[in-house]
């Protein structure tokens, strides 16, 4: 969607819960995060979200948004965005809570978190980018880096013998998640797609039936070394074809 500004020159409509103040944003050219921000951002328009969310982030990339939008917002150390959260919604059932983190953040570091959570069934969003290393200290091998993948510490390509098999974390989410749970993964290539994965996730809990998470697959073009063709290619054939896009647990599907 576009807008005419007065200066004449046309420019993408913001969503209204942006902080116009702190665009452009800090992440690289070519990043996912953007994107999945800015469908994150008219999902609170268009739910009517912005005064009553909290919104976490945890370190790494995913901390950059610390001013991205006009919500409450508390950055956490890293991989405990998911606990934080849950405290602030437990003592408040009112908020809206939703913790953004990296792969790093929520299978590696804070894995425990992510698991516990879902068991127990918290009435929080989790989102979750997933762009296959740990983009902020220089693109280290990730819990979710696929199989062959080069990164700073596998030079010679994921060896899964030697470090065994990437994370499928909605996977593990939609197994272990009592009833109510909302469980999707999205992707930066479909971001229309996305964004209704992540509008259903925050419905979810607004009507308070379970967990919701969303994996967005993203990219990180600086780590990855790619130019433009190269990233898209990336993440619509190798990463799309080991991490399945779709919805994996919907309220309904489970209970009926
Ligand atoms: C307790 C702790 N351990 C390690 C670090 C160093 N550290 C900062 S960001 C990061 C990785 C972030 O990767 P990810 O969570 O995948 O997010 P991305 O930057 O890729 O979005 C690490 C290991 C830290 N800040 N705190
Ligand atoms: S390092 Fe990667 S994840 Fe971090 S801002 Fe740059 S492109 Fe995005």
């Amino acid at each position: 969607m576009q807008e005419l500004k007065e200066n004449n020159i046309l420019q993408p409509a913001m969503p209204k819960s942006w902080n116009e103040e702190t665009k452009a944003h800090k992440f690289c050219p070519g990043c996912g995060h953007g994107i999945i921000l800015k469908c994150l951002g008219e999902v609170i328009d268009e739910l009517g979200l912005k005064d009553k969310m909290v919104f976490g982030c945890d370190i790494g990339c995913s901390l950059l948004a610390w001013d991205f939008f006009n919500v409450d917002t508390v950055q956490t150390h890293h991989g405990r965005t998911t606990p934080v959260i849950t405290g602030m919604k437990r003592a408040n059932t009112d908020i809206i809570g939703v913790a953004y983190m990296g792969d790093g953040g929520g299978y590696a570091i804070g894995s425990q978190h992510l698991f516990n959570a879902a068991v127990r069934g918290e009435k929080i969003t989790i989102i979750l980018c997933n762009n296959c290393n740990y983009g902020m200290t220089g693109g280290q091998m990730a819990p979710t880096t696929l199989p062959g993948m080069k990164t700073e510490t596998t030079p010679y390509g994921r060896d899964v013998e030697q470090a065994g098999y990437p994370t499928k974390g909605p996977e593990m989410v939609a197994v272990v998640a009592p009833e109510g749970a909302y469980v999707a993964r999205g992707t930066i290539a479909n971001p229309r797609q996305m964004k209704g994965f992540l509008k259903k996730a925050l419905q979810n809990q607004i009507e308070g039936k379970g967990i919701s998470f969303v994996e967005c697959l993203s990219s990180c073009p600086t780590n990855w070394r790619t130019n433009a063709k190269q990233t898209w290619e990336f993440i619509e054939k190798d990463m799309t074809q080991f991490f399945k896009v779709g919805e994996l647990r919907t309220p309904q599907a489970k209970e009926g």
